[in-house]
C-alpha cells in the first residue's frame, strides 16, 4: 500500500478536498461529505487529521466497507511523519477521574437504579445524556416505570415453591429467565470495548443479545466475542437504500443471527433535549461557517438520517424475500397494528414506546400489553406470535407482571449501558442476576414454580390504564410564571 506523509494528508483539508486518517488509512472522503448521515461539519473539523478517535465511539470498524467504495482509500499514513500526540486531561476528564476513584464497590449495587445513580456520574457527559435521554418532557420516560406501580399481586399461597424454574424459549432458544437485551445504540460511547460487553455478559448469564443496527462494535466483533451456541437476535433500522438494507440483514443472518426484529416506531427520531443540548455545548463557539452546524440535533439525530420514512406494511413482502429469519416488529402500540403484523404473517411483536424516545404520550407497553392480548385472543390469533414487552423494567416483580399479563419475555435496554459504562462486563453480569435473583423471590412468593404459573389472575391491573397520578412535568413546572401578581420590592 502506498505511504502517505502526515504532511501531504494535511493539505487536504476543505470542503472541496478533504482526506482524514481513521486507524492508519487515508481516505479521500470530498464526495462523501454530503452523504455522512453525522452531517459534514463533524468530518471537516477533522479534515486533513487523524479522526480515529472521534469516529470509533460512534462507528463499528467494518462501516468504512458499507459505505465507501475502495479507490477512496489512498493508502496509509506513514506513522513515522504521525506527530506524538500528548493527550491533556481536560477539566471534565479530571472531574470524572476523580468520580471513577470513588465508585462504590460493584457488591455494593443491590438493585438496577444503584447502577443508575452511579452511571450519572462516571459516564462521560456525552453518554450520560445519549442514553438516559428521552423524548420532549420525558413524560413517557417515566411513566414508562411508573405504570409498573398501577399493577398489583394477587399472591397464592400453600404451594410447595421449592423448586422455581424461571427458564423460557424465545422464538424457539433457550433464555435462562424471561429477559433479553434489547438494541441500544452506540455502546463505545458508555465502555471503551462497547457492546461485546454485552454480549459476553448476555453468554454467561445464558440470555439473548439483540444486536443494534447502530452497534458500535462491528457484527464480526460481536460474533468473535460470542461464547458456544450463543444465539444472537439483530434489531435492523430500515435504510432507504434497499441495496444498503438488505447487505445489512444478510450480513447478520450470515453471521448466525436467529431473528430480524425491524423497528418500526422511528421514521424520525424524536427530540431529545438533554442529547441536542450536548451536542450544542461541544460546539466550539468560534465556528466559520453557520450553515454547517447543526444546532438542533444530538448524537442520536445526526446518526438517524439514513432512515427509511416510507416504511410500511407492502415492505413485509421484501423482507420474507431476503431473509429466513423469523420477522418481529419492534414498537408496536396498538391492538389494530398487532393484528396487522399477524394478518402479514409476521413471528413476533415487542410492544413499546421505544423507551419513551420517541413519541412523549405514547403509552408505556405494559399498559398496552393487556389491550393486545385479549383483543388478540378474541380474535382467535394469539397463538401466532409471540408478544414482547419493553419499557420501564427495572425490577424483577416488573418482568413478571409483564409475563403473567401474556408476554412471552421482555427486553432492557439503559440499565444494562449504565451498568456497562460503570463496572464494565462484570456490571452487566452482576445487574442480570439481580434481575434473575428478584424475579426467583416474585414467583416463589407469588406462588409459581415455572413461568406457565404466571396468569392474569395472580395480577390485579384495574387501575392500569386510568392514569391517576398526574406526571410532574419538571421543565413545565421550572418555568411556568405564576399567575399571582408580582409584589414590588419598592
Ligand atoms: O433510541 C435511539 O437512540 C435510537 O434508536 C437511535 C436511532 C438512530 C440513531 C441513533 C439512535
Amino acid at each position: 500500500m502506498t505511504l502517505i506523509s502526515a504532511e501531504e494528508v494535511a493539505k487536504h483539508n476543505t470542503r472541496q478536498d478533504c482526506w482524514i486518517i481513521i486507524h492508519g488509512k487515508v481516505y479521500n472522503v470530498t464526495n462523501f461529505l454530503p452523504e455522512h448521515p453525522g452531517g459534514v461539519k463533524v468530518i471537516l473539523d477533522h479534515a486533513g487529521k487523524d479522526a480515529t478517535a472521534a469516529f470509533d465511539p460512534i462507528h463499528p470498524r467494518d462501516i468504512i466497507k458499507m459505505y465507501l467504495s475502495p479507490e477512496v482509500c489512498l493508502g496509509e499514513v506513514d506513522p513515522a511523519t504521525l506527530a506524538k500526540t500528548v493527550k491533556v486531561e481536560t477539566e471534565e476528564e479530571k472531574r470524572r477521574n476523580e468520580l471513577i476513584k470513588k465508585k462504590p464497590a460493584l457488591s455494593e449495587m443491590l438493585n438496577l437504579f444503584d447502577f443508575e445513580a452511579v452511571a450519572s456520574q462516571v459516564a462521560n457527559a456525552e453518554a450520560w445524556a445519549y442514553y438516559s435521554s428521552g423524548a420532549d418532557d420525558e413524560i413517557g420516560l417515566r411513566e414508562n416505570h411508573n405504570a409498573f406501580h398501577r399493577i398489583w399481586f394477587r399472591p397464592r399461597v400453600m404451594r410447595d415453591v421449592t423448586h422455581v424454574n424461571m427458564s423460557t424459549k424465545i422464538l424457539g432458544h433457550y433464555s435462562s429467565f424471561p429477559l433479553y437485551i434489547t438494541a441500544t445504540a452506540l455502546g463505545k460511547l458508555g465502555h471503551p470495548e462497547g457492546e461485546v460487553n454485552l454480549t459476553r455478559a448476555a453468554y454467561s448469564q445464558e440470555i439473548i443479545q439483540m444486536v443494534p443496527t447502530l452497534s458500535s462494535c462491528s457484527m464480526d466483533e460481536i460474533g468473535n466475542a460470542c461464547g458456544k451456541g450463543q444465539v444472537l437476535f439483530f434489531q435492523l433500522y430500515v435504510n432507504r437504500n434497499k441495496d444498503i438494507t438488505r447487505r445489512i440483514i444478510q450480513n447478520a443472518e450470515a453471521k448466525g443471527c436467529k431473528a430480524l426484529f425491524i423497528t418500526v416506531d422511528a421514521p424520525q427520531l424524536g427530540r431529545r433535549e438533554k442529547d441536542m443540548r450536548m451536542k450544542y455545548v461541544n460546539e466550539p463557539p468560534d465556528v466559520q461557517d453557520e450553515k454547517d452546524l447543526i444546532r438542533d440535533q444530538g448524537v442520536a439525530r445526526a446518526v438517524s438520517s439514513f432512515i427509511d420514512t416510507s416504511l410500511n406494511w407492502n415492505d413485509l413482502k421484501w423482507f420474507r424475500s431476503v431473509t429466513s429469519m423469523p420477522i418481529v416488529l419492534k414498537g408496536i402500540q396498538t391492538l389494530e397494528d398487532a393484528v396487522l403484523a399477524v394478518k402479514h404473517g409476521c413471528d413476533g411483536i415487542v410492544i413499546s414506546n421505544h423507551g419513551g424516545r420517541q413519541l412523549d404520550f405514547a403509552r408505556s407497553g405494559i399498559e398496552i400489553l393487556p389491550e393486545v392480548v385479549e383483543g388478540l385472543k378474541k380474535q382467535g390469533l394469539l397463538n401466532k406470535i409471540e408478544i414482547y414487552v419493553d419499557g420501564g423494567i427495572r425490577r424483577g416483580s416488573d418482568i413478571i407482571k409483564a409475563i403473567a399479563l401474556g408476554a412471552k419475555a421482555v427486553g432492557i435496554g439503559r440499565p444494562l449501558l449504565y451498568a456497562m459504562s460503570s463496572y464494565g462486563q462484570a456490571g452487566v453480569e452482576r445487574a442480570i442476576q439481580l434481575l434473575k435473583d428478584e424475579v426467583e423471590i416474585v414467583m416463589r412468593l407469588l406462588g409459581a414454580n415455572t413461568l406457565a404459573d404466571l396468569s392474569p389472575d395472580m395480577i390485579d391491573i384495574k387501575d392500569l390504564t386510568t392514569h391517576v397520578y398526574t406526571p410532574k412535568d419538571y421543565l413545565y413546572s421550572n418555568v411556568y410564571d405564576r399567575l399571582a401578581p408580582r409584589r414590588s420590592k419598592l
